[in-house]
């Protein structure tokens, strides 16, 4: 079972996402439906019973409510446009979260890769995307605002790829501390 942990995108914030999300040859746009800014990356968890306790620290991870804030569109990839995304105004209380998420993991002996965590939600994957496109695509979106919100639960998901998009399902639901 390929696991992630991530927190869910609310309306007020996808519909204005979906609204960026054309003009830009050979991307793949995401779907609303797989909207999500993941915590942490687990990778294939193929013992049930990691998975079981895997859930079980997730849902002993005791931290507040999120107030979120967009920040810059980026892109993934360089030279050559792998994927475009929308990252976050600093917060440390998302990373403090996203740092509990992979603590959790790495007590059952789940490796997590070392990349440091860079918040976003992806907005398309792209195939044979010119990087002159992308920086396009950077320059229209630059002035894009949306409201700051508040996220009160994450989820862990479960990827099922094989399929464009790839689906993923919610596991279970772990409630933040309100404010
Ligand atoms: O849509 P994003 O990028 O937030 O990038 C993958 C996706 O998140 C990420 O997990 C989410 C569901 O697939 N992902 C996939 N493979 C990964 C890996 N090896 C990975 N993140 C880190 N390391």
């Amino acid at each position: 079972m390929r696991l992630f942990a991530a927190l869910p995108v609310p309306d007020e914030i996808a519909e204005p996402l979906l609204g960026l999300q054309h003009g830009v040859p050979g991307a793949r746009w995401r779907p609303r439906e797989n909207f999500h800014i993941t915590l942490c990356f687990f990778g294939d968890v193929s013992d049930p019973a990691i998975a079981k306790e895997l859930d079980e620290e997730l849902s002993r991870i005791n931290a507040p409510a999120l107030h979120l804030e967009l920040g810059e569109i980026g892109v993934f990839g360089g030279r050559e446009p792998r994927a475009l995304w929308i990252g976050f105004a600093q917060n440390p209380a998302l990373e403090e979260l996203a740092d509990a998420c992979k603590q959790a993991a790495q007590r059952l002996g789940i490796k997590i890769g070392r990349k440091s965590y860079l918040p976003h939600i992806t907005l398309a994957y792209c195939r044979g995307t010119l990087d002159v496109d992308a920086a396009r695509f950077m320059e229209r979106t630059a002035g894009f605002i949306a409201p700051e919100f508040e996220v009160d639960s994450f989820a862990l998901y479960r990827s099922h790829l094989g399929t464009d998009p790839a689906r993923y399902v919610p596991q279970a639901h772990y409630i933040l501390n309100s404010f």
